[in-house]
């Protein structure tokens, strides 16, 4: 930021029409995201910059592109400006990247001033101030002020270095790790124009299954190219760090993180990369975890090996983002009691710009989980969030399910230590930490929509939205998405707020309810799996996770099970260690229940399995007719492809369910409730159906 510098500019009406031309040609392939903003028609505002730095011009340019004729005059000014500084506005509790919006008086003029205390808050503030106008907002009453609950707001790409994707389902990575540092596509510009208009402030470039590679002096210079451009987007790079690395590259015999020698060689490295990036972000760790090396291989712990990485990027204010996801082939215990039983004693232990990385839930990225117990036990610690945007569980790119739910469901759990819920938590509210994150496992990819379709950009944007702030409900974040992506008339965005509220829940119906988990297929995830038995580990095994016998189903895990409860906070833990005050939604997860226990609806819990299933696919089917009726009322392209996509989805739950109540039957010998529809094929059709090369999956 140059502060003081004066660069008084109105960007002209034609950079807009220049910029509007230059947007691709079929104007509604979805390329545009949630940022449609038309170039003005008539006389375009006059922006004014107070303050000559490349975001603010940035800014300046958003607004010059987008802003309707209707607003005449709008200020860009750092809060610092002695100017704004006289108008004594509340900007100090903004804090770093807030921003205000006030119409004022600026010298002689009337003005929509958007203020901020550096120039990414008034980044920000502008999207803001467009996000406004699209979603019906009166410009002549604007008066905002926002800064966002969480500090790391931060995409997770699990990108590999070849091109792949893991868990991508919208086509290869944006990384061309082959043409860059040369070429920088303009693809990366727009990428981060649109985390920068949500407020995401991080990315994490590579896979957590990290290849050493990305540490060596050609992909660091690759990585830098990256950071170039985002930087003036507010935007920096991360790097996910293979823990071996010292041997792989630098020839040591040992990763053992109490071991000078590894120590210096991560300094040196770290140091290395910073010459690169000045403003590199840190790493983030996926350690002894599915294979993955850490210190554990060498009797340390977790926190030895993050404090060393920690250690090594401290001098240049980085970070380390350490993954609690793990779990181990040699440990019997619960798999959905290792992270915890891991992390929860090294609470305390972690240097203070170390983050532990904890998934929602305990398990995987399941349609529902309870979410994970460590929120709330390691408060010295700060927890970061990970969600998963991309849908690995919930129908790849081809399902819609709008992620909104899902994420809010979560951050509004209460922990059961008084109020607390996972969001206080999460925005380190709860314990004052000064370090707070959220992660989205990104849905990008290098398709013309970016992920895959246009509803999975709704899973973007909510992401982005609820990590500035997490208290933001799911419904209005719905809304506003609809707004911006399908234009305001309520005859559209209402039944489009409607699919989207009911279509996570259908995707938990008719995958398996009542708290099953993880009965989808091996490897490739993709489709009905509840039988598979036969794998390495037992973990890996859907029969491991849902536990079906002829008298019951659900996982134990109460007392006289694994006790998983008892890692949640008493109050809780006392709940749920009873299945009577357990919500049904969840029951399975936490009890093995008989087939005839009576439910709330007095339907026995088949019954109630098998109601799940069929609202499942009617929820589908009701979903596919709300679309139809927008055929008119939806530009073609998007239109026609996201019905394509819900016939697939139907076709799919339909799959689901069939295949799914075949195997429970086979298992509970009971037959379905009267009326109900019996599947289409016998268990060992679905049993025998294959899908060699499912996206997201690299063989
Ligand atoms: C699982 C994915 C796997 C990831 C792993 C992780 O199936 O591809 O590597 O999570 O988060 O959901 O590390």
């Amino acid at each position: 930021m140059t502060g003081h510098g004066r660069w008084r500019g109105t960007i002209a009406a034609t950079l807009a029409l220049v910029m509007a031309a230059a947007s691709p040609a079929r104007a509604d392939d979805g390329y545009r995201l949630w940022l449609r903003g038309e170039a003005p028609v008539g006389p375009s505002a006059r922006v004014t910059v107070r303050d000559e730095t490349a975001t603010l011009r940035l800014a300046a340019e958003e607004l010059t592109r987008s802003l309707p004729a209707g607003i005449a005059d709008v200020t860009l000014a750092l809060a610092a400006d002695p100017q704004v500084a006289a108008l004594r506005l509340p900007t100090a509790s903004l804090g770093d990247e807030g921003y205000l919006i006030r119409r004022v008086r600026l010298g002689q003029r009337e003005t929509l001033l958007v203020t901020g205390n550096s120039d990414r808050g008034v980044l920000y503030g502008s999207f803001a101030l467009l996000r406004q106008l699209a979603t019906g907002a009166d410009a002549t009453r604007l008066a905002l002020a926002s800064s966002p609950r969480v500090k790391l707001r931060v995409l997770n790409h699990w990108d590999n270095l070849d091109g792949s994707v893991e868990r991508g389902y919208a086509g290869q990575s944006l990384w061309d790790w082959w043409t860059l540092p040369d070429f920088k596509d303009p693809r990366y510009t727009d990428y981060a124009r649109a985390n920068a208009s949500l407020g995401i402030n991080g990315t994490v470039l590579n896979n957590v299954n990290a290849k050493a590679d990305s540490l060596t002096p050609r992909y660091i210079a690759k990585a830098a190219a990256l950071a170039d451009v985002f930087r003036p987007w507010g935007i920096k790079v991360y790097l996910s760090a293979r823990f071996s690395a010292p041997i792989e590259l630098g020839g040591l015999k040992t990763a053992d993180p109490r071991d000078p020698a590894v120590a210096a060689w991560w300094k040196t490295k770290a140091d290395e990369i910073y010459r690169a990036v000045p403003d590199f972000g840190g790493f983030l760790v996926k350690a002894n975890s599915e294979g993955q090396p850490g210190p554990r291989d060498y009797g340390a712990t977790h926190a030895d090996g993050a404090n060393m990485l920690a250690a090594a990027v401290r001098p240049h204010g980085g970070i380390v983002m350490w993954r609690a996801f793990v779990y181990a082939d040699t440990d019997p215990e619960d798999r959905a009691k290792q992270a915890y039983s891991e992390f929860k004693p090294l609470d305390g232990t972690f240097a203070d710009n170390v983050l532990v990385q904890v998934k929602n839930g305990a398990i995987d990225f399941q349609p529902r989980e309870p979410f994970h117990p460590l929120f709330g036990a390691m408060p010295k610690t700060p927890l970061l969030m990970e969600f998963q945007i991309t849908k690995e569980y919930l129908g790849f790119a081809t399902h819609l399910a709008y992620l909104g739910p899902l994420f809010t469901e979560t951050l509004a759990a209460r922990t059961g230590r008084g109020a607390e819920t996972v969001a206080d938590v999460v925005d380190g509210a709860a314990e004052h930490h000064a370090l707070s994150g959220m992660a989205g496992v990104a849905n990008i990819g290098r398709d013309r929509d970016w992920s895959g379709s246009t509803f999975n950009q709704a899973n973007w944007y909510a992401f982005g939205r609820l990590a500035w702030d997490p208290t933001l409900g799911a419904e209005p974040v719905a809304r506003e998405w609809a707004q911006q992506t399908f234009g305001t008339d309520p005859g559209v965005v209402d039944p489009v707020v409607r699919m989207m509220m009911a279509s996570r829940e259908a995707v938990v119906d008719y995958t398996g309810a009542l708290g099953l988990a993880h009965v989808m297929a091996t490897g490739h995830h993709y489709g009905p799996g509840p039988w598979v038995s036969d794998l390495k580990r037992p973990e890996w095994n859907p029969v491991y996770y849902h536990r079906a016998d002829r008298g019951g189903i659900g996982f134990d895990r109460t007392r006289s099970g694994s006790d998983a409860v008892a890692q949640y906070a008493p109050a809780l833990a006392k709940r749920l260690a009873d299945p009577a005050t357990t919500p049904e939604r969840e029951l399975l997860w936490f009890h093995h229940v008989g087939w005839d226990r009576r439910m709330a609806s007095g339907k026995t819990l088949w019954e109630e399995l098998v109601a799940h299933y069929d609202r499942g696919v009617a929820a589908v089917g009701t979903m596919r007719a709300s679309w139809d009726a927008l055929r008119d009322r939806v530009d073609a392209e998007r239109w026609g492809k996201t019905a394509t996509y819900l016939a697939i989805q139907q076709r799919e739950a339909r799959w689901w369910r069939d295949a799914s109540l075949a195997y429970w039957m086979s298992v509970n010998g009971r037959a379905l409730p009267a009326g109900v529809a019996a599947p289409a094929h016998d268990l060992a059709w679905y049993k025998a159906q294959l899908f060699p090369h499912a996206p997201g999956h690299p063989e």
